[in-house]
């Protein structure tokens, strides 16, 4: 019922996005919900582009930045690295996942609500700004 239910929550809001040079699908895209004390968090997402593009920054009014991490297996120790842009190749997929790349939301201006959405503005070097809204789960 847990796994169903998510599965409908990731359908919800799976966004397209169409503009004139290029096509860009974000799915499964959410935010991981933390203790309110906490005022830094994680937000994962699909990214599809049916060009090659590159995903150059992010922002969120919710919070003072959002920054692109990348997690790493380095001497048996996880250890995670900022990244300044992500490319994504001509009809191919990459998956921010807790595992690899994932967006670090830092500075929280309110404690995320379980349930709600969060705006979130991605910007494309061919594709431009594209607007999402981002769940706040609890995994
Ligand atoms: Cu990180």
């Amino acid at each position: 019922m847990k796994i169903l239910h998510k599965t409908l929550v990731g359908c919800l809001f799976l966004l397209i996005t169409s503009h004139a040079l290029a096509e860009i699908k974000i799915s499964h895209a959410w935010l991981r919900l933390l203790p309110p004390t906490m005022t830094t968090t994680a937000g994962y997402m699909t990214i599809y582009s049916d060009q090659a593009d590159t995903l150059l920054s992010l922002s969120s009014p919710i919070a003072n930045s959002v920054e692109l991490h990348q997690s790493k297996m380095e001497d048996g120790m996880m250890s995670m690295s900022s990244v300044d842009k992500l490319a994504i190749p001509a009809k191919g997929t990459v998956t921010l996942s807790p595992q690899g790349y994932h967006l670090m939301v830092i500075g929280l201006k309110q404690p995320l609500k379980k349930g709600q959405a969060y705006s979130m503005l991605l910007r494309f070097e061919q594709a431009g700004e594209i607007s999402i809204l981002v769940p706040v789960e609890a995994h």
